[in-house]
């Protein structure tokens, strides 16, 4: 990596940015009281810091750069379609060829019944989105009773007013009055993380979880239920898992209801549980598919509806202009990543390389971890990884809050040149695809000396 140019001292940025830079969920004081980490470059799985500091990033950025930094594939594709229409618009009757084929290309990535993709900036726009044509799609048959939508506990759909809603973060809710009305939440699939309920196994809890739809269905009534909207594997919610009962349940549930089905692969799509698609990995077939992240590689922002025929021919044919759009719906240079993106995909074969390679050597040194004196549970699915830190390995019993040990884990794993991210006591990764096998190794043994670390500083805590 090349010393990046024109860099000042690291205290002269944070300065800036605690004086003028409002950070995503984040507490500001805490923030300012001891300075923000700064990225300055990044090269393949690699960050590197204004200090200097080389640290592995197990995250993808924001579970988003899967192709890894430093793609000049992707950079060149931006540039040439910047200097050859940097914007213009796809309202009033115009598109342009960025737009087209990005969205020939990925609707060709899609399952046979989705053929259509509407553009969004983000995650939050696209379940804004879903939010909105799902429920025209009902007014279009004559259906205009059918608003509620089911969404669960603990799930993550974004930060705007409806995806917010739709999410079920406690903490998100509490602030500004969320969720909006015609939302039910429904509980999560985590089996761990509701204590290993007695006397259920997990494929038994799996499917009571699912059968929740059903009778969240009969209580709201059928004519009044929209969508059921869920990822296929949580993602900020600490990657959870759900036991291989639970999507074939709702999938039988959805087929036989008369509701819609919203898959948000915000994060599982585009290769990230080892197939295109989280739905596919599930055995799902959704109505719509909420896209962002992964569809540019996190170089450009982009999000996107995903729209099935059932959902496209009735609200085309009936509904006459869908009143929805952003300015930048369909930008060029955010189709240009995008488009670069999948090619890099496909000559690669970076699914197949998660599939066969990444996700299965994963496994293997993951669930390896399992052995640590601190961790209840280690587990992997595609290339998506969790550990539950316990404070007694036996009965699965959290630390109590104020040992605050999935942050210091978070920050002990950042000394030992590894970012994870700590969703509660819960430390996650979800690495790029294009990182080595021995960077994988590296990775793992990262993370052993983090819990090494977590144990030495929690029992000096203990002590003092
Ligand atoms: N759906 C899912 C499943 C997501 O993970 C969004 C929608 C919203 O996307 P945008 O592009 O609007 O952010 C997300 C985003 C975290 C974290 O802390 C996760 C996300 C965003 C920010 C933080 O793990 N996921």
């Amino acid at each position: 990596m090349n010393k990046p140019s024109n860099l000042r001292p690291t205290a002269a940025y944070q300065a800036m940015d605690a004086a003028h830079h409002w950070h995503p969920f984040t507490d500001t004081k805490a923030l300012n009281a001891r300075g923000a980490r700064v990225i300055a470059r990044a090269e393949g799985v690699w960050l590197e810091d204004t200090d200097g500091n080389r640290i592995l990033d197990g995250m993808s950025g924001l579970w988003c750069v899967n192709l890894g930094y430093g793609r000049p594939e992707i950079v060149d594709a931006v540039a040439r379609q910047m200097g050859e229409l940097p914007y213009y618009n796809t309202f009033f009757q115009t598109t342009h060829p960025a737009a087209a084929e990005f969205a020939e290309a990925l609707t060709a990535e899609a399952p046979d019944h989705v053929n259509r993709v509407f553009f969004a900036n983000s995650g939050s726009e696209a379940n804004d989105t879903a939010f909105r044509l799902a429920r025209v799609y009902w007014d279009c048959l004559g259906k205009p009773s059918k608003k509620t939508f089911i969404a669960r506990t603990n799930g993550y759909h974004g930060s705007t007013v409806a995806a917010a809603s739709l999410g079920g973060m406690a903490g998100m809710h509490a602030q500004s009055g969320l969720p909006i009305e015609g939302i039910r939440h429904i509980p999560q699939p985590y089996w761990f993380g509701e204590g290993r309920p007695e006397g259920l196994s997990p494929q038994d809890f799996g499917l009571a979880r699912a059968r929740e739809l059903e009778q969240a269905i009969d209580e709201i009534g059928e004519e009044n239920v929209c969508a059921f909207i869920a990822e296929p594997i949580q993602g900020a919610g600490g990657v959870v898992i759900p036991p291989e009962t639970y999507w074939p349940e709702i999938a039988r549930i959805c087929r036989e209801r008369e509701i819609l089905l919203i898959a948000d692969e915000v994060i599982c799509g585009f290769g990230r549980t080892g197939n295109r698609w989280g739905s596919e990995t599930y055995g799902i077939e959704p109505d719509l598919m909420t896209i962002a992240k992964g569809m540019t590689s996190g170089y450009l922002p982009m999000g996107g509806l995903m729209i099935s025929d059932r959902v496209a021919d009735v609200v085309i044919d009936r509904a006459g202009e869908f009143f929805h759009g952003y300015t930048y719906s369909g930008h060029p240079a955010a189709c240009a990543a995008g488009l670069a993106t999948l090619r890099i995909m496909r000559e690669e074969d970076l699914l197949g390389r998660v599939r066969d390679v990444l996700a299965p050597k994963l496994a293997t040194l993951w669930t390896a971890l399992g052995d640590h004196p601190l961790v209840g549970e280690a587990r992997t699915k595609g290339f998506l990884g969790a550990l539950e830190l316990v404070q007694d390995k036996r009965t699965g019993a959290r630390f109590p809050a104020s040992a605050a040990a999935g942050t210091r884990a978070r920050d002990l794993a950042v000394e030992h040149g590894l970012v994870m991210r700590a969703v509660g006591d819960t430390l996650v990764i979800s690495p790029p695809y294009v990182i080595a096998e021995d960077e994988l190794d590296d990775l793992a043994a990262r993370a052993r000396g983090t819990l090494d670390a977590l144990a030495d500083a929690l029992s000096a805590a203990g002590r003092a």
